[in-house]
């Protein structure tokens, strides 16, 4: 059976009097029962990050994604999103008609719409409307299967959830005071908007509180996390990150035999899975498989994911992984590198992984890539090809370079001064007044990690190359 589409409500909270979904709905769709049938809709702004030869492409693979069925599209070109509408008055009147005709009983806009947007929309169009980012929020929603991943979901959902509570409430101020057929008698219409206010207000604090339970729980499950990652310092580890449906589940698979559920679906794994990578000869690295990025991912979902996040963080090495079959492969490339900005993980070396080649007919992203000095390196992971070279790579990294250095750590980072002890060989230490300065041996490559993670530790000596900046690039 096809699921609703929940939307504006988070998995467990509701508010007293009952908003205008909620997980009290019945499953397959909006109080009718039916399967959901969407017209998906959207203004393509002059910024958009939007594949031009398909627009919505990418939003109906999401609302597939959500088991929602794509009944028509609309699509409209304007400078800005109009405040009340985001359509211009015509569109509006066709996408009414095109609602109607195709029965369709959601509509899902492409843009991130304001509670007002959707307020408007929803009025015209006598139908549940929903923007980009609910719709992700609703699949990572269905998917979240550990109890981290629900958690973290639940935060992202109600973080959006919150500054469009009153406007939910207006709206159903609005539908009732009319004398609309909803269940929002307790509400009341014109004469009880001062209950209704309080309303708001008990209901904001009730999400406030939430909010705040789930970030404690959160922080808890994230300095587990970090304990769990400190604890493998003296292996190489390395992390597997791409825009979703890029392979990195079946890359993962083939390397190790993990076992990972994939499929031909935009989010089809949440959870990380790390496991030991066999690279031959007797080495060994650690493999983390993490969730896959999308363009215009919401922000509050790439926050409260970073504790599923932690392994890509803090490893030695990414493997990007790249769908060069995609015709949008290079701006899934450039979202993927603005997740990553934003984590702070910019400056962890990293391998492009151009994967399914054996579907790919364009290759000129390679050069394309290699003139920005990436390294960049070809595979399948459904035939194999490049799989060798891409462990003989891996393990040339992991062997890594040796350099030595004197670093200057400040007394107040006792955690990096335990860091370096682990993972150095430490020469000598010779303490001043404001901190402590070592002489070190150690691998190239984690000690410009080391330097990126920890600004206040300075190099008095050592080669220009362990500047942070230059490590996303080099090696090739
Ligand atoms: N032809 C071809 N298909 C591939 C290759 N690698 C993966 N696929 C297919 O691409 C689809 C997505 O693969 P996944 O491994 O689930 O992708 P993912 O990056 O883990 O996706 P998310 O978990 O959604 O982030 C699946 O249908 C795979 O069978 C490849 O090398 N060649
Ligand atoms: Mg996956």
């Amino acid at each position: 059976m096809r699921r609703s589409i929940r939307s504006h409500t988070s998995t467990d909270f509701e508010p007293a009097t009952g908003p205008p979904r909620s997980k009290a709905q019945p499953p397959g769709g909006v109080s009718t029962g039916q399967p959901e049938r969407a017209v998906l809709a959207g203004v393509l702004l002059p910024d958009t990050r939007a594949d031009l030869s398909n627009p919505l492409g990418e939003l109906a693979a999401l609302a597939e994604s959500a088991g929602v069925e794509v009944a028509d599209s609309m699509l409209q070109k304007r400078t800005s999103l109009g405040a009340a509408h985001a359509l211009g008055k015509g569109k509006l009147a066709e996408l009414s008609e095109r609602v109607e005709a195709a029965q369709a009983n959601v509509v899902i806009f492409d843009n991130d719409l304001s509670p007002r947007q959707i307020r408007g929309l929803e009025r015209a169009l006598g139908q549940k409307v929903i923007d980009r980012s609910e719709l992700i929020l609703d699949i990572f929603a269905s998917r979240a299967k550990t109890h981290e991943a629900q958690l973290q979901v639940e935060l992202a959902q109600l973080e959006y959830t919150a500054p469009r509570l009153r406007g939910m409430w207006t709206h159903l101020e609005r539908i009732a005071g009319a004398g609309g057929a909803t269940a929002v008698g307790a509400v009341g219409g014109v004469g009880t908007r001062g209950p209704g206010e309080r309303q708001i207000e008990i209901d904001r604090r009730i999400v406030r509180e939430r909010i705040a339970h789930l970030k404690r729980q959160i922080r808890q499950i994230d300095q587990r996390k970090q304990r769990e990652v400190r604890s493998r310092a003296d292996q190489f580890t390395v992390s597997l990150v791409g825009y979703t449906n890029s392979g990195k589940s079946t890359l993962m698979n083939k390397l190790t035999g993990a076992g990972r559920f994939t499929a031909d679906q935009l989010f089809a794994t949440l959870d990380t899975k790390t496991t030991r990578w066999d690279l031959g000869d007797g080495a060994a690295a650690l493999l983390s498989d993490t969730v896959g990025f999308v363009r215009d991912i919401p922000h509050g979902l790439v926050a409260s994911f970073r504790a599923t996040l932690e392994e890509a963080i803090h490893a030695d090495l990414l493997l990007h992984v790249v769908d060069i079959s995609s015709p949008t492969a290079w701006g899934q490339i450039e979202a993927v590198d603005g997740v990553l900005a934003s984590l702070g993980c910019d400056t962890i070396p990293q391998i492009t992984v151009l994967n399914k080649i054996d579907i790919a007919d364009d290759t000129s992203l390679v050069e394309m890539l290699a003139y920005r000095r990436r390294t960049v390196l070809c595979v399948s992971a459904h035939t194999g090809e490049g799989l060798d070279r891409l462990a003989c790579e891996v393990t040339r990294r992991a062997h890594g370079e040796t350099v030595e250095a004197t670093v200057h750590i400040p007394h107040a980072e006792g955690k990096l001064i335990a860091e370096i002890d682990r993972m150095a060989e430490v020469r000598q230490r010779r303490y001043c007044q404001d901190g402590v300065e070592l002489d070190i041996r150690m691998n190239r490559e984690r000690l410009i990690q080391l330097r990126s993670r920890y600004p206040a530790m300075s190099l008095l000596k050592g080669e220009a190359g362990l500047d942070a900046r230059h490590a996303p690039d080099e090696g090739g």
